[in-house]
Order: structure tokens, then sequence, then C-alpha cells
């Protein structure tokens, strides 16, 4: 399938877009109206995403409703746990909670290596029906998580400012803590290369954890199995997003993808000068400028478009969109990339 809106392929490739592509990370789920009411017509976030011709519908609401110029797959990154054997549930208001976690040896044993066809096939249904249903309109992205953070939910059992679970235990138990992310990242593969074959026009890989770690842990237990992700895909583009590894920048460049995504802490000329010309950069306004006002609003989304000028440029947030965004501040910030020039 030919796509009409090819602006994202080409700006991760390099290959001089006619304009800046946007999107938002976190666009489907979070802020318009009409996604809250597919919501409220299910029991939860885990039924939705296991919903395909429901999860199609969400994905492609951004589009048709904000103008954005990709879709990104309804779905979570907490499937992969699943897919392996530890199932999550989603508390209202509260996020992501796992019953059982991993401390040991013997919890290790209870895991496979997931199979992206059959373990994740609601995921992969919903990409085929989104696929047909955007008839080549935008690229649809498909993505997950990093192993760290996988990891770090697996072992914490739910979401936590510090993970100091999951951190502990990297040094407590770093053989462990290394077969467990070899198994994510099998699994990781795995899936990646199967939502690919059902159509996903580029990956985005989210390590939202990495801030966390020590330059030295993540150049020993994150790194290494991103680098191994990238290697392993080799069809379509790539983009590791990596909140809070402004340490790692450098090292990042070396990674074989296309696309890295910044922060907004992550000063614009500092990472281009770390990371070098050869990778386009994804961000990386601040997610709360679009609390101000429509002229606020633009002038925060001119400035950053300003200092990402003549160089290989995705326009995003620097993190997802937060819930209590008005949606027309979204526009506006989609329109003013559209129209900076
Ligand atoms: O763009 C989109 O909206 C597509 C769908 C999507 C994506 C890309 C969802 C749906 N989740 C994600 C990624 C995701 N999930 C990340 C990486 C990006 C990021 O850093 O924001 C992370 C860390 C999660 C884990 C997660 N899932 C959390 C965070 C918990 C914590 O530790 O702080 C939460 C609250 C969820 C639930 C969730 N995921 C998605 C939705 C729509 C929801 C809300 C659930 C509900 O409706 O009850």
């Amino acid at each position: 399938m030919q796509l009409k809106n090819d602006l994202l392929i080409k700006a991760a490739k390099g290959e001089n877009p006619e304009r800046t592509p946007v999107w938002l990370m976190r666009q489907a789920g979070r802020i318009l109206p009409e996604y809250r009411a597919v919501r409220e017509s299910v029991s939860g976030f885990i039924e939705l995403a296991q919903t395909p011709e429901l999860a199609a519908e969400v994905t492609i609401q951004p589009v048709d409703l904000l103008g954005v110029d990709a879709a990104i797959i309804f779905s979570d990154i907490l499937v992969i746990p699943e897919a392996m054997g530890l199932p999550y549930e989603m508390v209202e208001k509260r996020g992501p909670w796992f019953p059982s976690t991993v401390n040991s040896a013997s919890d290790l044993k209870k895991l496979r290596v997931a199979d992206g066809v059959d373990d994740l096939s609601y995921v992969i249904e919903a990409i085929k029906i989104t696929k047909k249903a955007l008839n080549g309109r935008v690229p649809l992205i498909g993505f997950a998580g990093a192993p760290w953070t996988i990891f770090a939910y697996m072992v914490e059992g739910s979401g936590s400012k510090t993970f100091s679970k999951a951190r502990a235990m990297l040094y407590t138990e770093p053989e462990l803590s290394h077969k467990l992310l070899q198994m994510i990242t099998d699994s990781t593969i795995n899936y990646l290369k199967a939502q690919i074959d059902a159509g996903a026009n580029l990956v985005q890989i989210f390590d939202s954890w990495a801030g966390i770690l020590s330059p030295e842990q993540y150049g020993i237990f994150s790194l290494p199995y991103i680098s191994q992700i990238c290697d392993a895909i080799t069809s379509v583009p790539k983009t590791v997003f990596a909140k809070g590894a402004f340490f790692a920048r450098e090292e990042m460049s070396k990674l074989k993808c296309e696309t890295i995504g910044l922060d907004w802490n992550m000063g614009i000329a500092e990472s281009r000068k770390m990371i070098g010309s050869d990778k386009t950069l994804q961000g990386n306004l601040d997610p709360a400028a679009l609390y101000g006002n429509e002229k606020q609003v633009e002038k925060a989304t001119n400035d950053m478009m300003e200092q990402f000028r003549g160089s290989r440029h995705i326009a995003n947030l620097g993190h997802g969109v937060y819930p209590d965004i008005n949606p027309e501040m979204v526009k506006i910030f989609i329109e003013t990339v559209k129209k900076f020039k």
C-alpha cells in the first residue's frame, strides 16, 4: 500500500520531506472526548486494547480529529510481560498493577519468550484493521517498551517514583537480571517483527525509565538490549525514545536506528552536537507548554521549531501529552508546526 502522506518516513530516513511531520506521544488514549466515549462503552483499558475493532477506531481518531501525520497503534507497553506469562491489571486512576512479580530464578522459570503473532494476536489484528481503514492516509507507528523499562514493571509490580526494587535487583542479582532482560528482548523482537509484518511502517521503543539508572548501569542493563533490537529490525525505520537519558546521548548515536527522541530537558543544539547529523531527532516541546493560551502555544512551538531548523526533525512533545490538556491547544501545536517555514 502506497502512503499518501509519507512525511514521517521521509523525515526518519533523512530524505528532506516537504515540511516537518508532527504527531504526539500518547495522542490516542488521553485527551479526546471521542476517545473517552469509546472507553466508557467497555469495562476498561484492557478490554478496549483487546478488542481490535475498537483499538483501531481510537488509533485513527487523532488522524481525523487532530490532523497528525502518523497514527500510533492503541495498545500498551505492558502487553509484553503478559505475553511472557506475567499478567497485569489496570487499576482505575492508579495505573498498571501486577498480581505476581519476578524476584527469583524460580519466578523466571515460569516465564517464556513470547511469540509475536500467537501471544499478541489481538494487537496484530488491530494493526491489520487500522491499516485497512487508514488506506494509506498516514503511516502507522508500532511500538514496544525498551527491555529495561519492561523489566522495571515486572520486578516492581507497578509504577513507582524510584523503582528501587528493580534497581536493587541489578546490583544484587546481575545474572538473573541479564537473563530476564534477554527474555524480554527476544520477546520484543518477535513482537515488533509481527507488528511490521501486519503493516507497521515505523517502530518506536519507549525507554520511559531510562533516567533513573546511573550512566554505568544504563550502559550495562539497557543500551545493549536496545541495540540488539535495533540490529534485529531492518525493514522499517526505528525510533528510540529514552526519557531522562541525557547522559547516554553520545552512546545512542551509535545505535542502528534512524531517529532519537529527545525529552524536553535535553537542549536541542547540544543534543545535535552529541548525536551528530546522521540521525533524525524527534521532539521535544515541554508538554506543559500546551497549558498556555493560543498565542503562548504558538510562540513555544515556533521557538522549538526554530531551534531544529535545517536539520532532520520530527516534531513531537518531549513526553506524552497530559490527560487534561485542551485538544484545541493540541490542534494549535499541530497547525503551528505545519505552517512553520
Ligand atoms: O499514544 C497512545 O496513546 C497509544 C497508546 C499507548 C502508549 C503508546 C498507551 C495506552 N500506553 C502507551 C505507552 C506506555 N504505557 C508507556 C511509554 C510511554 C510513556 O512514557 O508515557 C508507559 C510507561 C506505559 C505504562 C502505563 N500504562 C502507565 C504509566 C504508569 C506509571 O508507571 O507511571 C499507565 C497509567 C498506563 C495505562 C494506559 N496506557 C494507555 C492508556 C490509554 C492507559 C490508561 C488506562 C485507562 O484508560 O484506564
